[in-house]
């Protein structure tokens, strides 16, 4: 079943043009949270970009200039847009099965996540996808391993386990999945966009934020920041989503074009992610951060048993936590 608001903007789906097409071409507007120097905006420019170029005009819209974060796939649906790249968490508010794809410690690594994109477990989930929001999950990229980053030095606040982190504001995006996994790390999560966490930290509305190494960097996050807490406690993902109003304009040939040049994108993007988390410790220690290892079987123990029972299992389907286990290590 749909939430409310998505039933709406199915609706509006019906109603809406098929996207345009300019001088034989399509335009694909993109809108992500995403900066323009992000290893997954570059790639998609890159890569994505030029390999549908014969057809279609890629047009990418950086830090939400286009549509808010966490507003794409209902801009999507109404047709309002053609592209985005989202989170499982965004995809959990329409179906909450896709939580188990944004729980703490479920995923392992950047090449887990691609076995669990494209083994036959996903089917069901893509399929509803399509089917109810009109959004077609394309190919999976990599964010990258999430790390408690605060504004405390090690000396007031030592991250060592979960208690740890008792009565820290942490900022987290702003849907329950997120919300769910600060509260789990045992932090007091509150919501801010993307594009506003920089300046949260600089004023101290909130202590500290969780999000990959790159793009503590990329974001500058360092530059109001004391140190990191290497939890890795969400191996984070994003999926490239298209139209499916869109996709079905197509012709096949351009179909496969777009899905490969997305793949390709992915795996592009990915590369550089896991480049640049081997290479920052170094860089963000220069900048004089604490960066440091948790005791990580006391935060993964914690968090796993916080989901356990919770909402959020039980709209996961029968026997699919095993199958993504199985797919790992
Ligand atoms: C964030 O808001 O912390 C987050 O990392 C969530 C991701 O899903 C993704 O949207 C990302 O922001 C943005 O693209 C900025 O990198």
């Amino acid at each position: 079943m749909l939430a409310g608001s998505a039933a709406l903007t199915l609706a509006a789906t019906i109603m809406m043009p098929v996207a345009s097409w300019a001088e034989g071409k399509i335009t694909l507007r993109l809108s992500t949270s995403g900066t323009e120097t992000d290893q997954r905006s570059i790639a998609m420019a890159t890569v994505f970009g030029p390999a549908v170029a014969e057809f279609a005009e890629f047009q990418p819209h950086y830090n939400s200039s286009l549509v808010a974060q966490g507003s794409e796939l209902e801009a999507i649906a109404s047709g309002d847009l053609e592209m985005t790249v989202c989170s499982a968490q965004e995809l959990a508010t329409f179906f909450p099965e896709f939580s188990i794809f944004a729980t703490g410690y479920v995923h392992q690594s950047a090449e887990h996540q691609v076995k669990v994109f494209d083994d036959a477990l996903m089917d069901p989930f893509k399929q509803k996808v399509e089917d109810e929001l009109g959004v077609k999950l394309l190919a999976i990229m990599y964010l990258g391993r999430r790390h408690v980053n605060l504004r405390f030095p090690r000396s007031e606040r030592n991250v060592m386990t979960p208690a740890d982190l008792a009565g820290v504001n942490l900022r987290m995006p702003g849907t329950d999945a997120w919300l769910f996994l600060g509260k789990a790390l045992g932090a007091n999560p509150t919501p801010i966009a993307f594009s506003e966490v920089y300046t949260a930290l600089q004023t101290g509305s909130v202590d500290g934020q969780d999000n990959p190494l790159p793009t503590v960097v990329d974001s500058k996050f360092y530059e109001v920041t004391k140190q990191i807490s290497l939890t890795s406690h969400l191996v984070d993902l994003n999926y490239i989503a298209i139209s499916k109003q869109v996709w079905d304009g197509l012709t096949q040939e351009q179909q496969a074009t777009v899905q490969k040049a997305a793949v390709d994108a992915a795996e592009s993007g990915r590369q550089a992610q896991l480049k640049k988390e081997e290479e920052l410790v170094a860089f963000l220690k220069g900048k004089g951060l604490e960066i440091y290892e948790p005791d990580l079987k006391a935060f993964r123990e914690h968090v796993q048993a916080q989901y356990v029972g919770s909402e959020f299992a039980k709209a996961w389907p029968e026997g699919v936590l095993d199958k993504i286990n199985a797919l790992g290590n």
